[in-house]
């Protein structure tokens, strides 16, 4: 019956269904688009019917209309017909919201946080440094396609290309934990059909599992300030071999920082400078502070380090390496005067020590 019915609704649209459930959830879309769809066209195909057929026509003398006080077989079937059509939609409605929300116990669990107006992900594949006991676990961050002012421009369709792609593996089942660090967003994967708010102060969940290997779009479907429209990331389903693959060369380089930051060995100042560069764009910093000189939302990085600034309580303080770092892992601790205080961006001790030295040389 099931099949039989996905078949003749099936062919109304075509989207990619690329997760375990996206055709249930496509199919219950599609009987009620369809449903709504018949309807529609019976209900007005009758109105204009009638209108033109019943309509008075010149010279004609008024008539009486029918007195009706009710019709026992057409109740009947007006009563009947759309309970049974509604228990339908209801059956195939809920069976899917069902499985949508029943979490695997044996998922593989995904950290996600979004704030204005990147996704980050954290995986549970971590690496330890046994001496200092630190650990380090996968993370991505996605990048705002949304001109800048560094690049003002820029196409999102361009930007987009370059879009950091979260990774999972075809077949395997993955639960997102989620929660926001500012207003409600909405994590959506429209190939997979799920979909989720993400709300500040709450963890939400949802799980898929990917059948295609492949490219696919997540959006936030969530308004979510001036920058919604550039909240666009990207995930790319892999074979298991080939994710194993990715997964243990992300570890290596991983336990190499740990192990390098660890044994406190010479930094290399430039790669530093350019990681730094790096986290400025991926971690979203651009949206507010620029590299030209000129102030936005924040006070330009540029010429920042050495500089005194005032602060909202009037006390002056010299731009140090201290200072820079602060600003970035408290950012509510000091305020800088004329300013609103700096959201919580998440950055880390290790992520703070690149964005300093990347600040410093923007002399
Ligand atoms: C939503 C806008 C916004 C984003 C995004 C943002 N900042 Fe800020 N930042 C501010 C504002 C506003 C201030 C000034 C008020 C304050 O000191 O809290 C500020 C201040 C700072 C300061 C101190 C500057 C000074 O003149 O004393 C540093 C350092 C800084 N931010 C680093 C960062 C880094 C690194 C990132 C990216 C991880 C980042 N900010 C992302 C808005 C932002
Ligand atoms: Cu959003």
């Amino acid at each position: 019956m099931t099949s039989f019915m996905h078949t003749v609704v099936g062919f109304i649209t075509h989207a990619p269904t690329a997760s375990s459930l996206a055709a249930d959830v496509k199919f219950a879309a599609d009987l009620i688009n369809g449903i709504s769809l018949i309807a529609f066209i019976l209900v007005e195909g009758v109105l204009i019917y009638f209108v033109i057929k019943y309509r008075r026509k010149k010279g004609e003398p008024d008539k009486q209309t029918l007195y009706l006080t009710h019709h026992t077989t057409a109740e009947i079937i007006w009563t009947v017909l759309p309970t049974i059509i509604l228990a339908v939609i209801f059956y195939y409605g809920v069976a899917s919201f069902v499985k949508l929300r029943d979490m695997p116990k044996d998922g593989e669990i995904i950290q996600l946080t979004a704030r204005q107006w990147i996704w980050d992900i954290k995986y549970p594949y971590c690496v330890k440094n046994a001496k200092t006991n630190s650990e380090k676990c996968i993370k991505l961050t996605s990048k705002n396609v949304n001109p800048t002012p560094e690049n003002p421009k820029a196409l999102q369709d361009e930007l987009q290309k370059t879009q950091t792609q979260f990774v999972v593996a075809k077949g395997r089942k993955y639960v997102m934990q989620m929660t926001s660090t500012d207003v409600i967003h909405s994590f959506t994967i429209p190939a997979f059909y799920v979909k989720q708010d993400v709300v500040p102060g709450l963890t939400s969940r949802l799980w898929f599992e990917p059948t295609t290997v492949g490219e696919f779009v997540i959006t936030c479907n969530e308004y979510c300030g001036d920058k919604h429209s550039g909240m666009l990331g990207k995930i790319r389903v892999m074979e298991p071999a080939d994710f194993d693959q990715w997964k243990s060369a992300q570890l290596a380089s991983l336990q190499k920082e740990l192990d390098q930051d660890a044994s406190g060995g010479p930094v290399d100042e430039s790669a530093l400078i350019a990681k730094g560069k790096e986290l400025y764009g991926a971690k979203g910093c651009l949206a507010c502070h620029t590299l030209t000189g000129a102030a936005g939302a924040a006070p330009t990085f540029k010429g920042l380090f050495g500089k005194e600034e005032t602060l909202t309580t009037g006390a002056k303080v010299k731009v140090d390496e201290a200072y820079l770092k602060e600003s970035m892992l408290k950012p509510a601790a000091k305020v800088v005067k004329g300013y609103a205080p700096m959201p919580n961006m998440g950055v880390e001790e290790s992520d703070a020590k690149a964005l300093v030295a990347f600040i410093k040389s923007l002399k």
